[in-house]
Formats: structure tokens, C-alpha cells, sequence
């Protein structure tokens, strides 16, 4: 029978939760990028073997690349674009020669997964990531005061975002701004407000329709590089699944992804399914994307998000929220039988919880809060399975 492939994130030699822990948490393989290299560069064949070997040393196979990053450049295609292209194409053939064919990566402008708050306090005292759209707001409007934000709101989303930013103190906002873009983990970029404005400033006259196209010429010219030498390219959706900062977001619905597969038919043009991103919008089948699309999912981050009607959601539970993980994990089941593989899956962020909350951990990715997720995922594979098979 083929089951998930168990996979943990892990952010390197500095990353509070080592080799053995994750060993220890009964997963067999390794998602890892090499964060040391700057955005844009090329990854060598001795980097990639160097940090395959550390990996490799604690039993562990590194399997997934997240994320080899897509330079800004690429996104607008405007700057040196072609190089970074090239050495984009020239990283795949590397990690491919050392055996690593499964390479994550997103196509958000400016930044990548965002949320507001790092350590919301949840009733049994755990902590979650969290996106508050009224703290949001208040940034846009009154931090970065963002040029024609105010068209883009509501008069009673104005009001919201005024009131909200009139109970915070500076010490409050300093955290708020630093929670948006100081970059969170994977994130490659960090900036000051006044690059975040620059950066921002680089999308002037971009809208969706220029970012996709952006999209599938970037991948009109890697697929066949990756088809060739069999690297799977999955793209993660954006996070959260809608435009901010004015920015155009393009992997945030079934649709979006079914227009990128339509332009780029390669085999090598493959999908990043990951629940807790897609999740936070209703109109998100994630049951129904993950039979439609099953046959391109190289790999699945499963986690789960509450969500609200004013906009703001929450990292729940891996089995709470609004994601049915009982459907969800029982198409991925059927989806893998039908394939004959086993598709690489980890348990995407995690409650800080217990330890975690005396110790330093990344954002999202605590040790205890991703080990009850793999456990809770790994307990509801094995229920399904012996029922279903
Ligand atoms: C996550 C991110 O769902 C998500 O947003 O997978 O934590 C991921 O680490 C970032 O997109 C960076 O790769
Ligand atoms: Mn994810």
C-alpha cells in the first residue's frame, strides 16, 4: 500500500529542532533548502552534497527542496532576469545529479507567507500563528501608509483599521511591522519599511494577468530542463490565498493553478497542494483539488486554518479548523494508490507548545506542535487505510 512519505522541514545546522529530534518523531525524510546561498545564485553540486551528508548522517534522506527561491527579478522580469533564469535551470540539473527531484517554490511578489501575529495565545495556553485583517489593515494605512491603500478598503474596513491602530502603542506596532516584513521562516527576503516600499514600487503596473504571464514564460523556460533530467517543480499557493499591499497574487484558487497547467502542459510543471494556504478561502475545494490535480501533486503540506467572517484566521489543530482533513487525507490515500507512489508529505507549522514555549523556535515550525501534527496525520492515515484497503 502506498502511504505519505513523512517529511519534516528543517531549517538547518541553527535550527532549534536538530537531525535527531526529527528522527526521533518518526519521519523519514528531510524538506531543506540551502538559505545560506543568496536569493538568485546557483546551488553547487558540493554545496547540495555537503548538507546532503549532514542529513544523511542522522538517517534521514533529504528529499524536497523548499524552497530553491525565485528571484524578484524573475517575477517581473525586468533587471538581469535571464541570468537568474539560467542559474535557476542550472541549480535543478545540480540537485538532480546528487538525486533530489522534488523542488518547492512560490510565485508571491515581495513576500512570501504572511501573517500578523507569531504567538496568538489559544485557551489551553499553546500558541499559533495568526493573520488579524484589522492589525493588517492598520499597518497598510497608518505604518506603511501605503499610497492609494485607502481605495482599496471599505468605509467600515477604515473605520476597523483606524479604531484598531488607535489601541496600539508603539511597542505594538514596532512588533506588528516586524511580523510583516522582517520575513518569515523561508521567507529569503527581509526589509526596512523603506525597501518594503521599494520593493513594493517594482509592481507598479503589474497586475495578475503580467505576473502570470511572468509565470509560465519563467517556466516555458525551466520545464524543459526539468522534464529532462526528471526534477519535479511543485509550486506552493500563496498564503495567505488573495492580493495585499495591492500586490497580484496568482496560485490562490483551482482555476489559477488549471491556467498555469494549460500554458506549461510539461510533466515537470507539477503543485505544492497545501491545505492550510488554500484552506483559508471557502470557495477552496481542497478534496475535490486534490483528485483533479493528483496526477501533478509532488508533494502536500498538510495543516489547517480557523477562520472567521471578519477576515482573520488562525493556525488550528492539524484535525481542527475549517480544512476536512478526514477527506482530504483519504483523496491523498486514493490519489497515491491510483499513481503507484508514495507522495512526500509534512505537517506544515505547528502550535508552540509544552518546551516549545521556553525555547527558541521558527515561527510555525516548533518541535512539539509538528510532532503531535504528524503523529494526529499518521494516526488518521492508518484509520482510513485499514478501513478503505
Ligand atoms: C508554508 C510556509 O503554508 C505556508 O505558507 O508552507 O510556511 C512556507 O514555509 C513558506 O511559503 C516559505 O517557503
Ligand atoms: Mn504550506
Amino acid at each position: 500500500m502506498y502511504l505519505m512519505k513523512e517529511c519534516w522541514r528543517w531549517y538547518g545546522p541553527d535550527d532549534p529542532v536538530s537531525l535527531s529530534y526529527i528522527k526521533q518523531a518518526g519521519v523519514t525524510d528531510i524538506v531543506h533548502a540551502l538559505h545560506h546561498i543568496p536569493n538568485g545564485e546557483v546551488w553547487t553540486v558540493d554545496e547540495i552534497r555537503r548538507r546532503q551528508e549532514l542529513i544523511s548522517g542522522s538517517g534521514l534522506v533529504w528529499s524536497v527542496v523548499e524552497s530553491v527561491p525565485v528571484h524578484e527579478h524573475i517575477k517581473t522580469r525586468t533587471g538581469d532576469f535571464m541570468r537568474y533564469v539560467d542559474n535557476y535551470r542550472q541549480t535543478l540539473r545540480n540537485l538532480a545529479q546528487c538525486g533530489i527531484r522534488c523542488v518547492t517554490y512560490n510565485f508571491m511578489p515581495v513576500l512570501d507567507w504572511t501573517r500578523t501575529d507569531l504567538s496568538y495565545e489559544l485557551p489551553d495556553g499553546s500558541r499559533a500563528l495568526r493573520f488579524e485583517r484589522d492589525a493588517f489593515m492598520a499597518f497598510d494605512l497608518y505604518i506603511l501608509r501605503r499610497k492609494g491603500a485607502e481605495d482599496e478598503y471599505s468605509d467600515e474596513e477604515k473605520e476597523r483599521a483606524k479604531a484598531r491602530f488607535g489601541r496600539m502603542d508603539a511597542e505594538e506596532a514596532g512588533l506588528l511591522t516586524r511580523n510583516i516584513i522582517a520575513g518569515l521562516p523561508g521567507s529569503e527576503e527581509s526589509f526596512t519599511i523603506d525597501q518594503f516600499r521599494e520593493a513594493l514600487a517594482r509592481y507598479d503596473g503589474v497586475d495578475a494577468g503580467q505576473l502570470r504571464r511572468n509565470l509560465i514564460l519563467f517556466l516555458q523556460e525551466i520545464c524543459p530542463a526539468a522534464d529532462e533530467c526528471g526534477v519535479e517543480l511543485v509550486i506552493h499557493p500563496d498564503d495567505p490565498p488573495y492580493p495585499i499591499f495591492g500586490l497580484p497574487r496568482i496560485l490562490s484558487t483551482a482555476e489559477d493553478f488549471r491556467k498555469i497547467v494549460r500554458a506549461v502542459p510539461n510533466v515537470s510543471n507539477g503543485l505544492c497542494l497545501c491545505t492550510g494556504s488554500f484552506g483559508v478561502r471557502p470557495d477552496n475545494d481542497l478534496v475535490s483539488m486534490m483528485y483533479e490535480f493528483g496526477d501533478r501533486i509532488g508533494f502536500v503540506h498538510l495543516r489547517s486554518t480557523a477562520r472567521d467572517a471578519m477576515g482573520n484566521f488562525y493556525e488550528a489543530g492539524h484535525l481542527e479548523g475549517d480544512v476536512d482533513m478526514y477527506g482530504v487525507m483519504k483523496a491523498l490515500l486514493e490519489v497515491q494508490q491510483r499513481r503507484g507512489v508514495s507522495i512526500p508529505v509534512r505537517p506544515d507549522h505547528g502550535h508552540q507548545m509544552c518546551d516549545d514555549l521556553g525555547r527558541r523556535s521558527n515561527p510555525g515550525y516548533s518541535c512539539y506542535g509538528r510532532m503531535r501534527g504528524i503523529a494526529e496525520l499518521r494516526g488518521l492515515q492508518m484509520g482510513i487505510a485499514k478501513s478503505l484497503f
